[in-house]
């Protein structure tokens, strides 16, 4: 697509054919039909995670509306949204009481901060409420914008932490090959992503990889319990190899999201809590995409049933309507912030923001009145499990993880040896595309189609995903065979 215009905003080139009128596109200004959106947009938005070439030939995808599990683009092709936005829309699209909660708030306190000792009321409300699921482990949450920002703050806090208990030089992170703790500097070092880590000189010194549970790939000839534990166990070498005294915390996401939906064995998370225990490590689990009902619990540590000392939260504690995250801390933790340390000089102008705190508790508010947890665990989860787990008969799948309602979808060359394709990245690619050309929006991780719908999704959506899945996954399998 070429682009030409000369000042904008102030030039934006009007479309006026009677085309644009007759498909009833809706504008978001009259001066700004969206079919044009998507040439200043390629002109002058450099998107997070985009082949910006690509992109600009091709010209950007407008989304004008939603609704449900649906989004509209602006054309007015409607899409089952798979993916809950990027693993954020937990309750779904067009949620009116949310914006009412955020204008409300508005009108009555636009912003005020909570640094130097002050607070809101919405803020304080959402501090007890998203405590409140813990369990009563977690006691108190510092607040961020996002996930990103979360990381950087648990990362400080843990070495805060050990300095105040007199023990400076636990300052080494521990983090996972293949994981995702946001794009900071500290999010991308402690992620495993090798692309990311390319860019920017990364990772920062003090922090170390361990490798992944991603069995299906890199378990060889061990059984997954085995498996589970060995990949467990390199902690426990890696802490040794740094010494003890030198390492502060160890973060994993529950199930690794943005790797792939990396389900691990049962055998690994008790085994990363005993080696944190005995060692006397932080345990941070990073709940950005397993909270608030992803996995049928409030938090994944709790779907496997271990007990971090910190734990990153964003995504679904407002389902995206505005953005906010935080840390929960646990009370070890925190009574050494509040006791020893005091001041913590660490935060942001938005941390805590009022009129995003009023969404969060909004959304709380719906997730818990329709039971979206329950609902996750007891009912659409199993149903969209066993629904995804038909695929398994396909001929190019070869494995199906689900919990919840994540899931990733393994693509095989050859089920019977595990073998993966050649190409990774464009076997899902050619599924994704297929599916988005059928109206399904899915994430592709490589070889793993990825699922991670709004809690709401209804059993016959969940059919109408699979469905439309099963042809994506064929096509492929047709143009192999060509
Ligand atoms: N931790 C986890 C586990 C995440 O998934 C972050 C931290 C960072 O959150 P913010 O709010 O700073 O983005 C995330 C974010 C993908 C994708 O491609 C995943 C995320 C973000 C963008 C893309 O799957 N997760």
């Amino acid at each position: 697509m070429v682009v030409a215009h000369r000042k904008p905003p102030y030039n934006v080139p009007r479309d006026r054919s009677p085309t644009a009128a007759a498909s009833g596109e809706r504008s978001v200004n009259p001066l700004t039909p969206l079919s044009n959106l998507a040439a200043i947009d390629a002109a002058h938005h450099l998107h997070p995670f985009s082949d910006m070439k690509a992109l600009n030939d091709n010209g950007s995808r407008v989304i004008a509306r939603a609704d449900g599990v649906h989004i509209f683009d602006a054309q007015g092709k409607k899409y089952l949204d798979a993916f809950a936005g990027l693993w954020c829309v937990n309750i779904g699209y067009g949620r009116r009481e949310i914006a009412e909660a955020a204008s409300r708030q508005m009108n009555e306190l636009a912003y005020y901060n909570t640094f130097f000792g002050t607070t809101t009321q919405p803020t304080a409300l959402l501090a007890q409420k998203v405590t409140g699921y813990t369990g009563g482990r977690m006691n108190h949450v510092f607040f961020t914008n996002s996930g990103s920002e979360a990381t950087d703050t648990w990362f400080r806090m843990a070495r805060v932490y050990w300095k105040a208990l007199g023990q400076p030089s636990k300052t080494h992170i521990i983090g996972r090959r293949n994981g995702y703790h946001g794009s900071t500097v500290a999010g991308a070092s402690l992620g495993g992503m090798r692309h990311m880590h390319e860019q920017g000189g990364l990772p920062i010194d003090g922090i170390s990889h361990i490798g992944q549970p991603y069995w299906y790939a890199e378990g060889g000839d061990l059984t997954p319990h085995d498996f589970g534990l060995a990949r467990a166990r390199e902690l426990e070498a890696m802490i040794d190899e740094l010494g003890e005294e030198n390492v502060a915390a160890f973060v994993a996401e529950p199930i690794q999201g943005a790797g792939g939906v990396i389900v691990p064995p049962d055998s690994y998370w008790p085994e990363i809590a005993r080696i944190c225990r005995e060692r006397d490590i932080l345990l941070v689990s990073d709940e950005v995409i397993c909270g608030f009902g992803r996995l049928g619990t409030w938090f994944g540590h709790q779907h496997f049933g271990f007990q971090p000392d910190l734990a990153p939260i964003a995504k679904g504690l407002s389902s995206g309507y505005l953005p906010i995250g935080g840390v929960l801390v646990g009370d070890r933790v925190a009574k050494v912030m509040i006791e020893e340390v005091g001041d913590f000089n660490h935060g942001f102008t938005y941390s805590g923001h009022p009129v995003c705190a009023a969404a969060a508790l909004e959304n709380l508010r719906i997730i818990e009145e329709e039971g979206l947890v329950e609902r996750v665990r007891d009912e659409i989860g199993p149903y969209f499990a066993a629904a995804l787990k038909t695929l398994e008969d396909h001929e190019i799948v070869g494995q199906v993880d689900a919990v919840g309602l994540i899931a990733g979808v393994q693509l095989a060359a050859d089920k019977a040896t595990r073998r993966r394709f050649a190409k990774l990245d464009d076997a899902g690619a050619a599924v994704r595309n297929h599916c988005l050309e059928n109206g399904l929006v899915m994430r592709a991780t490589g070889d793993r189609m990825l699922a991670s719908p709004p809690l709401i999704i209804s059993r016959s959506q969940v059919d109408e995903m699979v469905d439309t899945l099963r042809l994506g996954l064929d096509h492929l399998r047709e143009t192999l065979r060509k």
